[in-house]
C-alpha cells in the first residue's frame, strides 16, 4: 500500500472578508494595531481592487490542485493536503497540529513564494517545526526556495515572450522587462539574506530565456514603517528608467508572487500603471500562475524532486 504522506502548502493569506481586515493587519503587524487612518488606507485599496482580494479562493485552488496532481503523477505515495496561512485561519500551527492528529508521521513543506529569506520562507518553516517540535512524531521536510526550477522560469519567459511578441513593431524596440519581489526591510542584506540575489538570479535566468536585453531588477510594495527598504522602488526605476532611455513600454513581472492578489492588482496593476500612464509609455503586466495546470506541474516537480 502507498505510504501516507502529508502536503503541507505554506501561503500569506487575506481577509475573507472586510471585517477581516483589521486583525489580519494586526497581525501582519505581530500584534500592533494599525491607526484607522491605516486601516481606511487599506480598505481604500482592497476596494480598488473590487472590495477584497482573490487570493484566498487562488490559494486554495492551488493547494487542491497539487495534491490532487501528486496523486495522479506517481504511486509511491497518498499525499494528503494541509493548507496553513501564515497572517489568517487556517494558521500554520493549525494545519500541523490537524496533521498531527490524523496519524501523519512525515510531511513536505512547499511555501507559495518562489525565494528565501529569513524573512519570509524562513518564518513560515521556522512556525511549522516549532509546532511540530511540540507534537511530536511527526517529521516534516522543508523545500527552502524553489525559484529555479526550469519550469517556473519556463512560465514566466513564455509569458514574457508572449507580450514581447505582440507589442507593435515601435514599442517593441524601446522597451524594458522590470522584474520584481516585495520589499523587505534593507537590513537583511547586512545579515548576509539570500533573498535580493534570488531575485537577481531569477531576472537573470527569465530574461536569458526570453531573449530580453534590456531588463532590470526592482522591489515593490515596501512596508509603512519608518526604516529602509530594499530599493530601487518599481515606482521610482520606472519613473529613472524612463528619463533615462524614454522607453515606450515597460513589462512588468512581478516574480516574487504567484497570484493574483492586492499586491499585483494595486501595486503594479494601479500604481506602476499610473507612473506609465504619466509619462506615456505602455503598461504590460503578463498573467500571474495561479492554479494554471503548468504552474501546478511546476510545484509538484519541485516537491517530487525532493524525494529524490
Ligand atoms: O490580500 C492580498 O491580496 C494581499 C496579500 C499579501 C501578500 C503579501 C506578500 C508578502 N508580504 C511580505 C512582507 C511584508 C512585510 C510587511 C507587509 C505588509 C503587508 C500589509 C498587507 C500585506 N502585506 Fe505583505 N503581503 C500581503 C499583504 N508584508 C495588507 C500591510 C499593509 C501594507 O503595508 O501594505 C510590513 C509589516 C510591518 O508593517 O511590520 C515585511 C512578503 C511577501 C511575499 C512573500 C510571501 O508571499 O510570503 C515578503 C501576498
Amino acid at each position: 500500500s502507498k505510504k501516507k504522506m502529508g502536503l503541507l502548502v505554506m501561503a500569506y493569506g487575506t481577509p475573507y472578508k472586510i471585517e477581516d481586515l483589521e486583525r489580519y493587519y494586526t497581525h501582519i503587524r505581530r500584534g500592533r494595531k494599525p491607526s484607522t487612518e491605516m486601516i481606511e488606507d487599506l480598505r481604500n485599496r482592497y476596494e480598488a481592487i473590487g472590495g477584497i482580494s482573490p487570493l484566498a479562493k487562488i490559494t486554495l485552488e492551488q493547494a487542491e490542485k497539487l495534491e490532487e496532481h501528486l496523486n495522479r503523477f506517481q504511486d509511491h505515495y497518498e499525499f494528503k493536503m494541509y493548507l496553513g496561512l501564515k497572517h489568517i485561519e487556517p494558521f500554520i500551527e493549525d494545519a500541523v497540529k490537524q496533521m498531527h492528529d490524523d496519524g501523519i508521521e512525515e510531511a513536505v513543506s512547499i511555501v507559495l513564494a518562489p525565494h528565501f529569506s529569513t524573512f519570509s520562507v524562513q518564518s513560515y518553516n521556522g512556525r511549522a517545526m516549532e509546532e511540530a517540535g511540540k507534537l511530536g512524531n511527526l517529521k516534516i521536510t522543508s523545500i527552502e526556495s524553489w525559484y529555479q526550477e526550469p519550469k517556473f522560469i519556463n512560465y514566466w519567459a513564455e509569458k514574457i515572450k508572449n507580450i514581447f511578441e505582440q507589442m507593435p513593431q515601435e514599442e517593441q524596440e524601446h522597451s524594458v522587462l522590470v522584474v520584481s519581489a516585495h520589499s523587505l526591510p534593507e537590513k537583511i542584506i547586512k545579515l548576509g539574506d539570500p533573498y535580493p540575489n534570488q531575485l537577481k538570479e531569477t531576472a537573470d535566468l527569465i530574461a536569458k530565456q526570453a531573449g530580453i536585453k534590456n531588463y532590470c531588477i526592482g522591489w515593490q510594495s515596501a512596508g509603512n514603517t519608518p526604516e529602509p527598504w530594499l530599493g530601487p522602488d518599481v515606482q521610482d526605476l520606472t519613473r529613472d528608467l524612463f528619463h533615462k532611455h524614454h522607453y515606450k513600454a515597460f513589462v512588468f513581472a512581478p516574480v516574487g508572487f504567484v497570484c493574483d492578489h492586492l499586491e499585483v492588482l494595486y501595486d503594479n496593476d494601479i500604481e506602476c500603471k499610473k507612473v506609465t500612464d504619466n509619462i506615456g509609455a505602455s503598461y504590460y503586466r503578463p498573467e500571474m500562475p495561479n492554479a494554471k495546470e503548468e504552474f501546478i506541474d511546476c510545484l509538484a516537480t519541485v516537491i517530487l524532486n525532493k524525494f529524490q
